[in-house]
């Protein structure tokens, strides 16, 4: 029977070739640009990065043409406030996260097309033009208001420079833009107890005047672009029907502040645009830059000014009010640019049953993960457990039984004994497929439907989805190795049984092309040891399912795909969470300074500070950053486990005087008793120094 041609399917054209429409879509996609105030964390990834890094990749394969663009956000009050916090400037934070987090994205495999930066011209010329023509239109209204003002710091404190109690949920440590415990969107007006963050002082109200957006001009439009999109996922609409249904108020689209990017009017000195207003539009100036840079300056238009462009951005769910109403009701007024066709924002990611915390240090950040440990197994478990609908959480155990039980188990295993068996029994090449019975021939119509299930959930942004119908076909494939009892047919019918390994080839094709967009790494190291041409992402995604490997192709010889964690490894992630929590010892985990955080004399009390003699120091084994040490505390001699090893040798401590905290709870590192702490500075730059005394005094003494 001819197949059906799909409407828009396949169109022959005058000269005789055929094109398939569908294939050329073109798409947009967008990552939430992080604020590079800090490294990224498994939150963040799960959110708005990997889900569509999974998404792009799947749409290349399909052979859509796709742009995905990110950057870091670099402006706004989250910046200056590190800044201030380390005492450096905005630069000095801002140029090193930056780095960092490129860096990352690249070795976790997330595959922008850019990366670019809002402190780049391009952006600054970008978001001066639309501030400026949205003014000329009119649509812009000065207002006069009252603001708070820190007479100490001669400064007014917009947005997160107040703090106070949230008037919704009562959670003290609420911020003057939002309420990160109740979600609530405030005026940092109606905070209960205002404290300005800078000195910790009760700031007063004072004149100012700002340009605002008035979001309520756009009600009616906003409510009918929202109605042209019951497909969007039902967290998202839910949120905006939420937001229109109390009204939209107008937005103050600028800040008195010297960080940002200049407010481009007369009268403005000192003020800059509002950083959600210009962050947003930073997609547009880096897909401007990456025009560039393939070398066809204009090309941002084919897509940001091309009806035919799909927009998608990706984010986490803090972020869907500056998405789904603010950003398409900018895009409205300067009139000329297509508006976000999706815009898939995921929930939370929890760690351990508990929220993620930066300011505490419990988390687990990119970085640090990927230097001990690959992307694709991360890359797995987000996927397998992303927060779509609702918050997920991440635990190290977890994380354990899904390598060990399903990469390693399923997917891995599938894969091993196919090639083991062929490199045992057929010299490493594959057999012909005469006569297939009518269990290959499911199984040929089975992985003919592969890249469908796939599909299917990939369109709808259901990832956790699309990722168990991978898995599926990797289960299907091993119950198929199972049934068919290779080993005892490689004795009665050698024949038959090169059927069925044929047909396990041809199945780890598929599975290597499929796997592509979850586990990029793992898919071409399978492309590899399939000895097939080119690799794995440069296939296509409709012949996925297909049978192509030819009889008499050789392997390369067998290797494992995936490496079991052992209990061991971690017990010492456990722990080393559980530590780094209590211990700051690097990026993004500064302890806040200034007044809103005071402790009373008590509280410092319970610390007990004593002077201790390093007496010995040795690194721990399979441990780059451990040192374990020796300490004398007056009578006592104490083991200490600390993270000293890239910055410190044993020369460099022993005989030192340090200052330890001497009653913390003793901790397991690498199995090792850890019975205290030693303090220690570290700098934004990462230099690091210990804290240490100078003459001789007894150690043992109580620092207070
Ligand atoms: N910088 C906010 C965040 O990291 C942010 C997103 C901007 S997207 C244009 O939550
Ligand atoms: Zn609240």
């Amino acid at each position: 029977m001819q197949p059906r041609r799909r409407k828009l399917g396949r169109f022959k054209l005058s000269q005789g070739k055929i094109y398939n429409l569908e294939k050329n879509k073109k798409i947009l996609v967008t990552s939430a640009l992080p604020y590079a105030n800090g490294p990224l964390h498994i939150g963040h990834i799960a959110g708005a990065y990997l889900p569509a890094d999974i998404y792009v990749r799947y749409n290349r394969l399909k052979g859509n043409d796709v742009v995905y663009i990110c950057g870091s956000d670099e402006h706004g009050v989250a910046i200056t406030i590190r800044a201030e916090q380390d005492g450096v400037k905005p630069t000095d934070i801002i140029d090193r996260f930056h780095e960092l987090n490129k860096k990352s994205f690249v070795r976790f495999g997330i595959s922008f097309d850019n990366y670019s930066r809002t402190s780049r011209p391009v952006h600054h010329e970008t978001a001066k033009e639309f501030f400026k023509d949205i003014y000329d239109k009119n649509i812009l209204k000065k207002k006069k208001e009252k603001q708070f003002y820190d007479e100490n710091a001669s400064m007014f404190l917009p947005d997160r420079y107040v703090e106070g109690t949230c008037p919704v949920c009562k959670n003290q440590g609420a911020r003057g833009d939002q309420c990160e415990k109740c979600g609530s969107d405030l005026d940092q007006t109606e905070l209960i107890n205002p404290i300005s963050k800078l000195t910790g002082e009760t700031p007063v109200l004072k004149e100012t005047s700002h340009w605002y957006f008035p979001l309520g001009d756009f009600q009616g439009k906003l409510k009918d672009y929202l109605d042209r999109h019951p497909e969007w996922k039902e967290n998202v609409r839910n949120y905006c029907y939420g937001w229109l249904k109390q009204g939209l108020r107008d937005r103050a689209v600028t800040r008195d502040l010297s960080w940002g990017i200049p407010v481009p009017l007369d009268g403005a000195d000192g003020k800059v645009i509002y950083v959600w207003f210009e962050a947003v539009l930073g997609y547009i100036s880096a897909t401007k830059e990456w025009a560039k840079q393939v070398g066809q300056p204009d090309r941002w238009k084919d897509y940001w000014q091309n009806p035919e462009c799909k927009l998608v951005n990706f984010i986490g769910k803090d972020n869907i009010v500056f998405h789904a109403v603010m950003f398409p009701a900018i895009l409205m007024a300067k009139g000329d640019y297509i508006l976000p066709e999706n815009v898939p924002a995921n929930e939370f990611l929890n760690l351990e049953g508990q929220k993620i915390s930066t300011s505490r240090n419990f988390a687990i950040w990119l970085d640090d993960y990927l230097d001990r440990f690959p992307p694709d197994p991360l890359r797995y478990m987000l996927a397998a457990n992303a927060p779509e609908n609702k918050d997920s959480d991440f635990s190290w155990k977890d994380f354990q039984t899904r390598n060990n039980s399903e990469l390693v188990g399923i997917l891995g295993n599938f894969v091993n004994r196919s090639m083991t068996f062929l490199a045992k029994n057929f010299d490493n090449t594959v057999p012909p497929a005469t006569d297939l019975d009518e269990m290959d021939r499911e199984l040929l119509k089975r992985i003919a439907t592969a890249p469908q299930s796939v599909s299917d959930a990939l369109e709808k942004f259901e990832v956790r989805r699309a990722l168990k119908a991978f898995m599926d076909v990797a289960r299907d494939a091993n119950k198929y190795f199972n049934d068919k009892e290779p080993w005892h047919m490689v004795k009665t019918d050698k024949v038959k049984c090169g059927v069925t390994m044929n047909m396990c080839i041809q199945i780890s094709r598929t599975l290597a092309i499929l796997m592509v967009p979850f586990m990029p790494y793992s898919a071409e190291k399978l492309w590899k040891l399939l000895n097939l041409n080119g690799d794995a992402a440069g296939q296509n995604w409709a012949t996925a399912g297909e049978p192509k490997v030819a009889a008499g192709h050789k392997l390369n010889p067998p290797e494992i795909l995936f490496t079991k964690i052992e209990d061991g490894v971690i017990e010492a992630e456990m722990a080393r969470l559980n530590d780094s929590q209590k211990k700051p010892e690097s990026d993004g985990k500064k302890e806040k300074t200034g007044k809103s955080n005071l402790i009373s004399f008590d509280e410092f009390k319970n610390v007990d500070l004593r002077i201790a003699k390093v007496l010995s120091a040795e690194k721990v084994e399979k441990a780059d950053k451990l040192l374990r040490l020796e300490v004398e505390v007056g009578e006592e001699k104490r083991q200490i486990i600390a993270g000293l090893a890239q910055k410190f040798s044993a020369e460099d401590l022993v005989g030192k005087r340090v200052v330890i905290v001497a009653n913390l709870k003793p901790a397991k590192i690498r199995g090792l008793e850890s019975q205290g702490m030693l303090l220690a500075a570290e700098d934004a730059n990462g230099e690091m120094s210990l804290v240490t005394v100078e003459n001789e005094i007894a150690t043992g003494a109580k620092v207070k």
